[in-house]
């Protein structure tokens, strides 16, 4: 049986001529930055984002925990957001790995951090206190709907952080798809922040990696870090392959993964029980390729029902998404690189007969 997995971005295949370019990758030993494919892959990244220097990394994780490593040291401080993925899927990492005390602000719907907040957040310089490093950030903003930061915003926070002596990291997983859905270039994210993680493993359809973005010298201390939680990989270049080609052929195509998101939601939107929207943003259309619905049993008379359920009947249809919250009462749908336009009207035929069982 093929699925329409809506699971994740993560979840997309290396297309034909992607695999091409990995078999023809020319190769060497990355540990001695002597892999020609990867070293151009991480040129090619650096210029697009407007930074200086990149670092080829396994994951999206591990590109944000090296960037954690590099930035502070045991016992310093962190700002970042409750809903932010670092904090609620990493495995706990930048503290049990990093040393690094994390001070929560609530993000907004919108996946920022009330600029009044954080500047309250900051501590002041005092034996009592640990010192505030580093502020994260994270665009597109995966648990509030895959919503995208602006320039302004990510401006206003660099210029703060800046002011303070503190660094600003931006999980950047899906940057680029926020650049598309503001029509802005990528770079215009990324300049007022120090360090950058994108990943090539999701919209970008790469099979697997993720790079760090900064300055030469942050990168410099970057590599250390990722050679230390045992990220030196050797004949990286048949991966770079995949991120190179992703980076040539695949961006400007999130486009569609964004229409495809919006025609989703208008049709889950129609649907009863299903109340579209990421927690605290109801009804709101997705901006990028992420959506979002709240799913309320009572409503359609069957209190048991839940996105469990619908999970199950959905699978039992041909279609993966995943149930969310500690109630199970939300579910994600995600498109990408291996859901066309058809699949999604699928989706929603499956979706309609599911709730139509109830
Ligand atoms: N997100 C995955 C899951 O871990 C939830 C997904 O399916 O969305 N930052 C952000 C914003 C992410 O969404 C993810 C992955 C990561 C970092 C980590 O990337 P990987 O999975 O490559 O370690």
């Amino acid at each position: 049986m093929r699925f329409i997995d809506l699971r994740s971005d993560t979840v997309t295949k290396p297309t034909q001529a992607m695999r091409e370019a990995m078999a023809r990758a020319e190769v060497g030993d990355d540990v001695y930055g002597e892999d020609p494919t990867t070293n151009r892959l991480q040129e090619l990244a650096a210029e697009r984002l407007g930074k200086e220097a990149a670092l080829f990394v396994s994951s999206g994780t591990m590109g944000n925990l090296v960037a954690i490593l590099a930035h502070g040291g045991r016992g310093d401080e962190m700002i970042l957001g409750d809903r932010s993925h670092t904090f609620l899927y990493e495995g706990g990492g930048s503290s049990s790995l990093a040393g690094i005390h994390a001070r929560l602000l609530p993000n907004e719907p919108n996946g920022t951090l009330p600029i009044e907040a954080i500047e309250g957040a900051i501590r002041p310089n005092d034996v009592h206190a640990p010192r505030t490093r580093l502020i994260a950030l994270e665009s597109t903003h995966n648990r509030c709907g895959g919503r995208a930061l602006s320039p302004e915003y990510l401006d206003r926070v660099g210029e703060l952080a800046h002011a303070h002596g503190i660094a600003v990291h931006l999980d950047g997983a899906r940057l680029f798809n926020a650049a598309i859905a503001l029509d802005v270039p990528v770079a215009s994210l990324a300049g007022s922040v120090d360090s950058v993680m994108i990943c090539l493993s999701k919209g970008l359809g790469a099979p697997v990696g993720s790079l760090l973005l900064g300055t030469r010298q942050f990168i410099e201390r970057a590599r250390r870090m990722r050679k230390l939680v045992g990220g030196g990989m050797r004949q990286a270049g048949i991966l770079a392959a995949a991120g190179i080609y992703a980076l040539e052929h695949h961006m400007e195509r999130l486009a569609l993964d964004h229409r495809n998101a919006r025609r989703l939601a208008e049709g889950i939107a129609s649907l009863p029980g299903l109340t579209l929207g990421a927690e605290g943003d109801l009804r709101r259309p997705p901006e990028t390729n992420l959506v979002y619905f709240q799913v309320d049993g009572a409503a359609l008379g069957d209190p048991s029902f839940d996105a469990s359920t619908l999970s199950r009947r959905l699978r039992e249809r041909g279609v993966l998404a995943n149930p969310l919250g500690r109630r199970a009462d939300q579910m994600r749908m995600v498109t990408h690189l291996d859901v066309t336009t058809r699949d999604i009207d699928e989706a929603l035929g499956a979706l309609r007969s599911s709730l139509d069982e109830t």
